[in-house]
């Protein structure tokens, strides 16, 4: 394999990586452009193995979308409606709290919740969900709200992010989900989503809640306009604010889907991008423990082929997924235990079900 990643013109990355030493970002993009993908994927499960061995993670989670009602309206996005708009909705605080009520009988570790920039649902919304979930399941971790939307109720509190954090922790947040990064570059900003917060923005939010000792996850919307370049950048804001706090777990990079958005004209992204965006992040991001291929945007199938191209970890059992969907997914909604097991142990890999935070509940 070693002659055939020397073949490719990507010897010196193999030093590198062999060296455990960090690449630059013109090797980052030499990695995106190599047309041989069974070379970067050796790279990047080099990588994969030093950091998590053949342990390949899933968790027993649900996701729970309070609203989709939204004022950034962002152009690749089907999930975002304006209020009051045909397909708009908002669960009252109860319906929000039932949701995770109907599924008590279900060994569910996690609640992954997140909703649109709302134009004027108050502060108190977003805080009574929070306690009352912790009240019908008090050991459930709450991962919950993405940068901009922390960003928002900050604004709508009327207090610093730090301070908001707080408040928000105290009625149960845990962690934080990695959606809103999209793409930080300025332009790719202005072109698909000029009212979202920035991505430095984004950023400050994300060191923000690692100083409080919150863990977040990052993500990045591949596949549409960005070029090469403006991915590396965006991976390379990442590293650095991780050589800060170390508080990112997870990174996910999320396959666009055009299907009603704005961006309808555009095609879904090949199999091959999306085994190279896993295994670019995971040869650049050498300060982020876990790499995470997210089924529902890229299949089962691949998914499970990402774990030998960098990716130790598949999401999980998800239930009532809507942002992908409403943009044309064809995934299912949801995935059981015993199909997450079946595919990881059919790619060689070591089935862990995880905790939020890659405790290990369970190997298979
Ligand atoms: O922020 C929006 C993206 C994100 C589309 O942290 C789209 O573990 C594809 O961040 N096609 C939300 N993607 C989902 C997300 C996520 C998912 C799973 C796990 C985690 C995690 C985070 O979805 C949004 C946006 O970047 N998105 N529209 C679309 N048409």
């Amino acid at each position: 394999m070693e002659s055939l990643v020397i073949k490719a013109g990507l010897g010196d990355i193999l030093d590198k990586v062999k060296n455990g030493e960090r690449i630059t970002n013109e090797e980052g993009v030499r990695l995106y452009e190599c047309p041989d993908l069974l070379a970067v994927g050796y790279l990047a499960n080099m990588v994969r193995e030093r950091k998590n061995g053949d342990r390949a993670y899933f968790i027993y989670n649900q996701h729970l979308n309070y609203s989709n009602v939204c004022t950034n309206l962002c152009k690749f996005c089907a999930f975002g409606k304006e209020k009051g708009g045909e397909k708009s909705y908002e669960m009252t605080v109860e319906e929000a709290i039932a949701k995770v009520r109907d599924r008590l009988d279900e060994p569910i570790s996690e609640v992954h919740m997140v909703g649109g920039i709302h134009p004027d649902l108050p502060f108190s919304y977003y805080i009574d969900i929070l306690k009352g979930i912790k009240k019908v399941r008090p050991d459930i971790h709450i991962q919950a709200f993405t940068c901009v939307e922390i960003d928002h109720l900050a604004k709508l509190a009327g207090k610093s992010v730090k301070e908001t954090l707080e408040i928000l922790m105290e009625a149960g947040l845990d962690s934080i989900p990695g959606g809103g990064a999209e793409v930080f570059s300025p332009r790719i900003r202005e072109k698909t989503c000029p009212d979202k917060l920035s991505g430095e923005g984004w950023l400050e939010v994300a060191k923000t809640a690692h100083g409080l000792g919150l863990k977040t996850n990052a993500t990045m919307l591949y596949g549409h306009i960005e070029t090469t370049q403006e991915r590396v950048e965006h991976l390379a804001a990442l590293r650095e604010a991780q050589d800060e706090t170390g508080g990112f777990l997870a990174f996910i990079p999320l396959a666009f889907h055009p299907k009603n958005t704005e961006m309808s004209d555009l095609s879904r992204s090949s199999g091959i991008d999306d085994l190279k965006n896993v295994a670019v992040s995971r040869i650049f991001l050498d300060n982020f423990p876990h790499i995470k291929a997210y089924w529902v945007m890229i299949g089962p199938k691949m998914a499970q082929v990402a774990l030998s191209f960098g990716a130790d970890d598949v999401d999980g059992t998800v239930k009532e997924e809507i942002i992908t969907h409403m943009a044309g997914a064809e995934t299912e909604q949801a995935m059981a235990i015993p199909e997450l097991v079946h595919i990881i142990k059919e790619a060689g890999r070591t089935p862990i079900q995880r905790g939020t935070l890659y405790d290990v509940i369970k190997e298979y």
